[in-house]
């Protein structure tokens, strides 16, 4: 460079488009409170969705020059993507010095080097001050820098030998990363994007087998401060963002979030923003926590509570080290959520040691019948965790089905067959399907099984077949994703809201069909009666797509308004107020929110739930008999 500065070129490429990213950014601000550094080098931030061309992120890497430093974050989404643009930025500068850190490559040492030959660094854990000693120790000798003895970091030695010096103490005072938000670091993303991250502190007190997060794991908690928080807060409620992901592992769990929680509804009142937040919520939940969720709703900040059991088959929660999480207590917390008018979720983890595949449809009756929307996951085998260190143990057999990421799925253990694990992967593209996006969501499987007996895992589990057979129009969209679950399930999510976007009624039409084809056949008239008319309450309750113009000009806060009327008190038997039906003539008032096409399509991880109806009953019918 002329002007004697150095280029750091940080990339990090979001798992979902429109999120704003956060560990490049630290990593800048608190680099710069360097002053050799702030003087010395020049840094940009690269960050755009991992499934961009990688020739289009190369041109933003070089856009404004060749780096002198190329630093990549490694989710297992991206780390696959940064090899390529690495691979490419080094053969336009031999002398580049290449540094990788994050999540997914961490502690790898020796391994992951050996793969890399075109990496010199690699950040292990938390990296701030690990990542800032480098850049200081490289600005004193840019021709040969020596990085021996600087903790935290694993070093490709000129000699060829990996050094992995020791490691780092965890960072205790979080406010001394100056803010992203508050120093402009974030300005052009939050431009682009419309979800920011926020982290209030780091550590989890749980080590379950499958997860690695970051140094957190089996970790006391650091957090930053309240007066930190509120600045960045009030900052993003400015600049009306409008969806918050809170990346606390269990958000809830300090007296702090309850704080945090006042503050987002204070500036939801003051400027309009937040509207949704996304959390991870503490794992053993109680009344306060739901309710913190409950004052978010009820403030009009839309949010959802996980349940995030990963299983109910004891043997699985005990290799997981999720035994002390206690299964015993969902039905308490589902009813919580009722009363309060929360929507519970549910999380569960397909492919666990210790459940076979008739344990997990076990756990998936069990969870349905305590949430509104349940979602499931392959068991990837990452990086730093148990299950990765004891492959062998658990009879674990991977395989990397994504030519894209780089994620190890467990395709097969002691208890689950390749055959079986293929099954649950159908099982879970139908899921997607009929219940994160679909019309299944809510009332029909309840109604399916206390009417007729059909288990819930029945009315997700006859849907692979039925695709496969059927030549329904919509239905066959997704037969190569029933034909190759384990690359496709993904994509089954987001074909899904396209179907939807597209023909909404198509798909609900598909669900009908499927339901009297596979679901209804063999029950009496009567039951299947009723069955209908719970798929048309949940059709009824299905998020209204609108004319795109004409919703476009509408504000956020219109409501589309309905009334229906049901032959039974569908909506007395969803909030629990009997445990049967009451047949008669019910009419509900419908209210369905408006904006699901404004809604960001690559933002719908957050679910259709915040655009479902919501029914009240207009005049209340007495019952003529009971079903
Ligand atoms: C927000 C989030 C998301 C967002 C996306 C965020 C984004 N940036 O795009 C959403 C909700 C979309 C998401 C989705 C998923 N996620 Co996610 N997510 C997170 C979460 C909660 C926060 C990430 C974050 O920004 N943290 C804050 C930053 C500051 O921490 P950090 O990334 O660890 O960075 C520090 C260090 O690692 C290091 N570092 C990081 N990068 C670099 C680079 C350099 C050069 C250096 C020096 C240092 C360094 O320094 C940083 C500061 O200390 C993490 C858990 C967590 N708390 O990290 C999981 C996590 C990243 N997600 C994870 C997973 C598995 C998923 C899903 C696969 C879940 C699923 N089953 O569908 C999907 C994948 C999506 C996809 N398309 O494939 C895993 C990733 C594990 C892995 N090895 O890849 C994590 C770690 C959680 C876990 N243990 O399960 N996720
Ligand atoms: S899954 Fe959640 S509770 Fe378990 S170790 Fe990871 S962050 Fe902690």
């Amino acid at each position: 460079m002329g002007d004697g500065l150095k280029r750091l070129c940080l990339v990090e490429l979001t798992g979902e488009k429109g999120y704003v990213t956060l560990a490049a950014a630290y990593l800048a601000a608190y680099a710069r409170t360097h002053e050799a550094i702030a003087n010395a080098i020049e840094i940009a931030l690269v960050v755009e969705h991992y499934q961009e061309p990688v020739g289009w992120i190369i041109d933003r890497v070089v856009s404004s020059g060749i780096p002198d430093i190329l630093a990549i974050s490694c989710q297992g989404w991206s780390a696959r993507h940064a090899d390529r643009i690495t691979e490419h930025v080094r053969g336009l500068n031999p002398s580049l010095l290449v540094v990788y850190g994050g999540n997914h490559v961490s502690h790898q040492g020796e391994a992951f080097f050996a793969g890399r030959p075109f990496v010199d660094v690699l950040v292990d854990g938390e990296g701030e001050v690990s990542f800032r000693e480098l850049l200081v120790r490289y600005l004193e000798n840019p021709g040969a820098p020596d990085f021996t003895g600087i903790a935290g970091l694993s070093i490709r030695h000129p000699s060829g030998k990996v050094l992995v010096n020791p490691g780092r103490p965890r960072l205790e005072n979080l406010d001394s990363i100056p803010s992203p938000y508050l120093t402009g670091l974030l300005d052009e993303q939050l431009r682009r994007g419309d979800t920011a991250l926020l982290e209030t502190n780091r550590g989890c007190p749980y080590h379950c087998s499958f997860c690695y997060w970051g140094e957190a794991v089996g970790q006391r908690l650091h957090k930053f401060s309240l007066d930190r928080l509120k600045a960045e807060m009030e900052f993003l409620a400015r600049r009306q963002v409008d969806s918050w992901y809170i990346c606390d592992a269990n958000f809830g769990l300090t007296p702090q979030d309850s704080l945090v929680v006042d503050e987002i509804l204070r500036l939801r009142r003051v400027h309009g923003f937040p509207r949704t937040v996304h959390t991870n919520w503490a794992k053993n939940s109680n009344a306060r926590i739901v309710q913190m969720c409950a004052r978010l709703n009820q403030g009009g900040v839309h949010s959802t509570y996980t349940l995030a059991l990963q299983s109910t088959t004891e043997s699985a929660l005990v290799l997981a080290k999720r035994s002390n999480m206690k299964i015993n207590r969902i039905d308490e917390i589902s009813q919580l959520c009722r009363r309060y008018g929360v929507v519970p979720r549910g999380e569960l983890i397909w492919g666990l040691p210790g459940e076979d595949y008739a344990g997990f449809l076990a756990s998936y009756d069990t969870l349905a019948l305590y949430t509104d929307a349940l979602s499931v996951y392959p068991l990837y085998v990452l990086p730093n965790t148990e299950y990765a260190r004891s492959q062998e143990r658990y009879g674990i057999v991977t395989r990397r089905p994504e030519p894209d990421t780089d994620y190890q799925y467990c395709v097969q253990h002691s208890m689950m067959s390749y055959e079986d694990f293929l099954a649950g992967m159908r099982f879970i593209v139908a899921n997607n399907i009929l219940k994160v996006g679909g019309a299944f969501m809510r009332l029909y499987p309840r109604v399916a099984q206390a009417a007729a007996g059909i288990p819930f895992s029945r009315t997700i589990g006859e849907f692979a077949g039925w695709v496969l057979a059927t030549d329904h129009a919509v239905a066959r969209r997704f037969r190569g994703h029933m034909e190759d679950p384990i690359t496709r399930h993904r994509q089954s999510l987001s074909e899904t809201w396209l179907a939807i976007a597209r023909d909404r009624d198509g798909v609900l039409d598909m669900v009908e069909q499927y339901a009297e084809e596979r679901l209804h056949p063999g029950e009496p008239e009567p039951v299947r009666e009723i069955l209908r008319e719970a798929l048309r309450f949940d059709r009824s309750t299905y998020p209204v797509l609108d004319d795109p113009v004409r919703e476009r000009r509408q504000a956020w806060s219109d409501r589309y308004v309905s009334t229906a009327e049901f032959s039974y008190d569908f909506l007395g038997f969803k909030q629990g107020r009997h445990s049967s039906w009451q047949r008669g003539r019910h009419a509900y008032r419908i209210e369905h929110a408006a904006g699901l096409w404004r809604y960001p399509m690559g933002n719908w991880y957050f679910g259709l739930i915040r655009f479902e109806g919501h029914a009240e009953p207009v005049a209340p019918v007495p019952a003529v008999s009971a079903s």
